[in-house]
């Protein structure tokens, strides 16, 4: 890990349906009239406008922590203890979980990817999520980067293999930022780079080394309430927009 505090935005993705194993894993564990996240942590909140999907680690364990009375929050057990000590639940110092679940039990969940053109979206699996990093859930925008351009389409080429459905994996990709080379910039880079699968680590992380730079120094916003405006100046900009709606919050680590 970096000396820096990483500042990350978590998003709150409601769950709209349970997949069936993760409803029996929480059957009687959470109030009725509460609602539960998924909160994938980003980096690149201007980018939410293009969530296909949200990916879980399928052998990582969850847990399904109390935020207060009528929230709770999926994510890993590290990330709980930190957001207790960052006051982000309303009880602080030991997270209260409510309940366990599986990665792999989430797949196929249905929840809402806020300021997305694709107002509701699935969980699918991504095996290369680190238990170690931001919360163990990643909100997919395959527009702009190339690790989540490559698992989408890995997912709907062996939709049987991953036991997902086919267009579970398959919701438009939309261009929402333009840059100098491409308005699809991870697609781009992964073709260019000539990337065949997730496995393809050395090439993906170059690719995530120029989408990244290009993106945030060179990128315009191509939709939403800042279009026309640089990446960088929109950056902060959507995110105290999200956070004000109650659709995301701040963490760190
Ligand atoms: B980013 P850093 Cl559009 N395991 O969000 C693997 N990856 C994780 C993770 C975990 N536990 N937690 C977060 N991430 C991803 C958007 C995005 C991201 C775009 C482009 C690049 C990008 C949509 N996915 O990240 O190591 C999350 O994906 C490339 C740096 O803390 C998060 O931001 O720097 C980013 O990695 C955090 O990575």
């Amino acid at each position: 890990e970096g000396v820096l505090p990483q500042e990350y935005t978590a998003l709150k993705l409601k769950v709209v349906e349970w997949a069936p194993k993760a409803a029996d894993a929480l059957k009687g564990k959470i109030p009725e009239d509460a609602s539960v996240y998924l909160c994938p942590a980003t980096l690149r909140p201007e980018t939410m406008y293009g969530q296909v999907c949200c990916f879980v680690g399928p052998s990582l364990s969850y847990g399904v922590f109390r935020a207060s009375e009528k929230e709770y929050f999926v994510i890993t057990e590290r990330a709980a203890r930190n957001m207790a000590y960052q006051g982000i639940f309303e009880k602080e110092g030991v997270p209260e979980k409510a309940a366990e679940v599986k990665g792999s039990d989430l797949i196929g969940t249905l929840v809402t990817a806020p300021l997305s053109f694709h107002p509701q979206v699935r969980v699918l699996p991504m095996d290369t999520v680190l238990a170690t990093k931001g919360t163990g859930v990643v909100t997919s925008v395959p527009s702009d980067s190339p690790d989540d351009y490559a698992m989408v389409t890995e997912l709907a080429k062996k939709a049987d293999f991953y036991g997902i459905k086919k267009e579970w994996a398959e919701l438009e990709i939309i261009p929402i930022i333009q840059t100098p080379t491409s308005d699809l910039l991870a697609p781009h880079l992964v073709k260019k780079l000539k990337i065949n699968s997730p496995k393809d680590a050395k090439q993906l992380q170059e690719a995530k080394e120029l989408a990244y730079k290009e993106g945030f120094y060179q990128g315009v916003m191509k939709v939403g309430d800042f279009k026309g405006e640089k990446v960088e100046v929109a950056k902060p900009k959507v995110r105290e927009q999200l956070i004000k709606n109650g659709d995301a919050f701040a963490y760190s680590e």
